[in-house]
């Protein structure tokens, strides 16, 4: 009986699988409803906290180790306190070795599920995400499968409730030693064979979280404006004299540049400039999928796109390319779109002029020396007030 394909895109990512009995983790019967984990750092004070700082969490998502690793830890945490508890206990050899194995089992359920619970914990919830994310996510990990993963994990931390349970009672109902010590070695058996199941399931919630680690931590909540444009029109000084002159850098998955980041408080409110080299920079037919699908991600955040034109040409792009481009990314992107008629302060006349041909909305600026930059924020500001 699987599942994968029957969860709803928008249910949670860390979604559980409901109680199973002794089924594989193959087989899982995985209700998107059925259990939906408060993630670990939303709440605030009792507050929930924006959902693009949940979006943060991403960095703090912690390794997931491999399955002989969560085995080893619990083992030798069990033995450790074991060899503890026998020290203080008093009774016949009999009962103190009942005691002491019994610690154990408890010791190895008790760490497994302190582990398994806190990966289930920390992996946020596909529902705590908006547009963005959601299709952000989409483009690094396979949502499915990581929801899959997460419904192992579940299912291993109720098998191992089950057969802590089990055992717990067939040691304490033991009359002699070799039964005790049977019990044990067959716990210590099945426990190891659940963990083992989730080998995979361990190995996959964990390239997510590497991938999920390096997404952008990008504001959600607040007006952003995405400026796009061949290389070397002059996005990073647009950015700069739009914003001040150091903008946040960010890692974005898809460029091997580095993503800028600027804010700039307009009127009281504030506003998110957005620079993502090598992302906008061709049309969306020479993309590859996976770019396709970030580029379209912008579409969730922005609120309108400044497309700059070098009109003057000397960023190494002909006008024409540079043009087609704009209609590319302006059809897309489906945001108003500012054209921003760059380096006006060595174009001549004929070059602006040529570059304002058929454009509608657009401004003359020099990003570098700051010239229609009172003008641009003003066609900024109509479009996201
Ligand atoms: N004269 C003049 N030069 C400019 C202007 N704007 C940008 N430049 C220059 O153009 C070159 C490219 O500018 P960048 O801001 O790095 O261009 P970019 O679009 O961010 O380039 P990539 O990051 O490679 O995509 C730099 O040498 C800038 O100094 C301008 O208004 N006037
Ligand atoms: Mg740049």
């Amino acid at each position: 009986m699987v599942i994968a394909n029957s969860i709803q895109e928008d249910a949670p990512l860390a979604v559980a699988a409901s109680h199973l009995g002794t089924c594989c983790p193959g087989s899982f019967v995985v209700v998107a409803s059925t259990l939906r984990w408060n993630p670990a750092g939303l709440q605030l004070a009792g507050k929930r906290r924006p959902p693009w700082q949940c979006i943060m969490n991403f960095g703090r998502l912690g390794k997931v180790e491999s399955a002989q690793k969560y085995l080893d830890i619990a083992f030798n945490q069990a033995k450790e306190h074991a060899s503890e508890v026998i020290k203080t206990m008093k009774g016949s050899p009999f009962q103190r070795l009942q005691r002491k194995e019994l610690a154990a089992i408890n010791t190895v359920k008790t760490a497994l599920e302190k582990h398994f619970m806190l990966i289930l914990k920390s992996f946020p919830s596909m529902t705590d995400f908006d547009p963005f994310y959601r299709e952000l996510v989409k483009c690094v990990v396979d949502v499915g499968q990581v929801r899959q993963s997460l419904g192992g994990i579940n299912w291993g931390v109720q098998r191992i409730t089950a057969i802590f349970r089990e055992f717990n009672d067939k040691i304490r109902n033991a009359h002699d030693e070799e039964t005790v010590l049977k019990h044990k070695r067959a716990y210590y058996g099945r426990v190891s064979s659940v963990v083992k199941q989730l080998k995979d399931d361990f190995e996959i919630l964990d390239d997510a979280r590497k991938q999920l680690k390096v997404l952008p931590t990008l504001k959600t909540s607040i007006p952003t404006v995405v400026i796009a444009g061949f290389p070397n029109v002059g996005k990073s000084t647009l950015l700069k004299a739009l914003t001040g002159s150091s903008p946040e850098i960010a890692s974005y998955p898809f460029t091997t540049k580095q993503m800028m980041l600027g804010y700039r408080t307009e009127g009281g409110k504030k506003w998110q400039f957005v620079d993502t080299p090598g992302l906008l920079d061709r049309p969306l037919g020479k993309k590859n999928n996976i770019e396709k699908q970030a580029a379209l991600a912008l579409k969730y955040l922005a609120k309108v796109v400044i497309f700059i034109i070098d009109p003057t040409e000397s960023c190494g792009y002909p006008l024409e390319d540079q043009k087609h481009l704009l209609k590319d990314v302006a059809k897309s992107l489906e945001v108003p779109v500012i054209v921003a008629l760059n380096k006006a302060d060595f174009a001549t006349t004929e070059q602006l002029a040529a570059a304002g041909e058929h454009t509608q909305n657009a401004v003359i600026v020099s990003a570098e020396k700051g010239q229609g930059i009172d003008e641009l924020v003003k066609l900024i500001a109509k479009h996201v007030s």
